[in-house]
């Protein structure tokens, strides 16, 4: 059976705690069917008690765990937590879920079984029908919230997506969470660690699912969220956003040097006097080579390929991609010669490689050939 741990941290939440363990043991794991529940308690030494609360309850519940600590921020008990769902609890997912009922325990279930029924990162999702943001929130929280929301959904490319900034999350362990380096996630000690491990986590993810999320109003004490959090959390945002740009300009400087490279040996093959056609074949596959190598070193160096019968592979497949970009210059070119004349044969040129064989390559370098998106 799928063993499922609930990583909840709290600081200062003994009002809120004791509910909260009540009700997921009592009323909503016994509903999870095919799933084992457990709840481990990330407490940072509540100075109100809120650890004992928890140690009192696990003699009564032995899926409860506790882990205390020192106050390191909500990334940081996020991440210890993490780490010991997966090493000690040998956990197959963990769930993100705050103590203080903002995630109505009653929402564990639909994201448990959209992970049984085969998502292995589940997003709870106010940002879609049957999801919701309180009602009690006034408009200009609801529009920070919502543009927020929006602005990083462009900024990161993903528009599929509608709740990047939500703190209720099913990973599953194999192959999504235990291929993050947590201790190098961004901004671990604010908020705004979230954005960056729901953007590895989907990077790794094969199947994402969005499950509704009705965002309660906090009941107790008050939320710890500020200015700085929503700050930070667009800083990171922005920094991943770049992340991703910067490895187009890479890809971008491979291809010019590709095309450099083009240009010489057709002179070089030239000059020794081979025959016009084998010239053209042998610079351009110098170029092809080129453009493999340093792409696969430098543009996608966090997915580099070795091994000389992978290498090999790869090698094959990434001049069929080529030959596919040769297919789309010989048909558009002649194609776009005959709209504006021959006389324009370079802006036809520039139009086909800019608007159409970049953007075909780049993504079957990232789909097929290095696999660093997962459409
Ligand atoms: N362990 C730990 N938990 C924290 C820390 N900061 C916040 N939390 C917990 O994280 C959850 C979300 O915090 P909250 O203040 O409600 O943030 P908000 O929902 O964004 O307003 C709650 O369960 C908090 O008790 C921290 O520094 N350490
Ligand atoms: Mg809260």
């Amino acid at each position: 059976m799928e063993k499922i741990v609930i990583i909840m941290p709290t600081y200062n939440e003994s009002e809120n705690i004791g509910p909260m363990i009540h009700e997921l043991f009592e009323k909503e794991f016994p509903r999870i069917k095919n799933a084992s529940m457990h709840l481990l308690v990330v407490d940072d030494n509540s100075p109100d008690g809120t650890g004992e609360i928890v140690k009192e309850a696990s003699k009564k519940y032995k899926n409860l765990h506790l882990l205390s600590g020192q106050k390191q921020g909500l990334g940081m008990a996020y991440v210890r937590g993490m780490k010991y769902a997966m090493k000690k609890l040998s956990a197959d997912a963990v769930i993100e879920m705050d103590a203080d009922f903002q995630h109505p325990p009653k929402f564990v279930k639909p994201m448990v079984e959209a992970y049984l029924n085969g998502a292995d990162y589940v997003i709870g999702s106010r940002y879609i029908p049957g999801g919701s943001v309180p009602k009690e929130w006034a408009i200009h929280r609801r529009a920070i919230s919502y543009l927020g929301n929006l602005f990083i959904r462009f900024v990161l490319l993903k528009p599929r997506l509608h709740d990047l900034t939500t703190g209720f999350r099913l990973t599953k362990v194999k192959g999504v969470l235990d291929k993050i380096e947590l201790d190098n996630l961004m901004e671990l000690k604010r908020f705004a660690y979230k954005v960056d491990l729901l953007y590895q986590s989907v990077k790794n993810a094969k199947k994402v699912k969005e499950v509704p999320l009705q965002f309660a109003p906090r009941t107790k004490e008050a939320s710890k969220f500020s200015m700085k959090e929503m700050v930070s959390t667009f800083k990171v945002a922005i920094i991943l956003g770049i992340k991703d740009k910067i490895r187009f300009l890479k890809f971008a400087t491979v291809g010019f040097v590709g095309f450099v490279v083009n240009f010489l040996f057709l002179r070089v093959f030239r000059s020794i006097g081979l025959g016009e056609v084998f010239v053209w074949l042998m610079a351009t596959e110098m170029a092809i080579i080129s453009n493999y190598t340093f792409n696969n070193i430098w543009t996608f160096k966090e997915a580099k390929i070795s091994g000389f019968v992978t290498t090999a592979k790869k090698f094959l497949q990434f001049n069929l991609t080529s030959a596919g970009a040769l297919i789309i210059q010989s048909v558009f070119g002649p194609l776009g010669v005959r709209v504006v004349g021959e006389r324009y044969d370079y802006l036809v040129l520039a139009f086909v490689v800019a608007f159409m064989v970049l953007p075909y390559n780049y993504f079957m370098y990232n789909v097929f050939i290095w696999k660093t998106w997962k459409p």
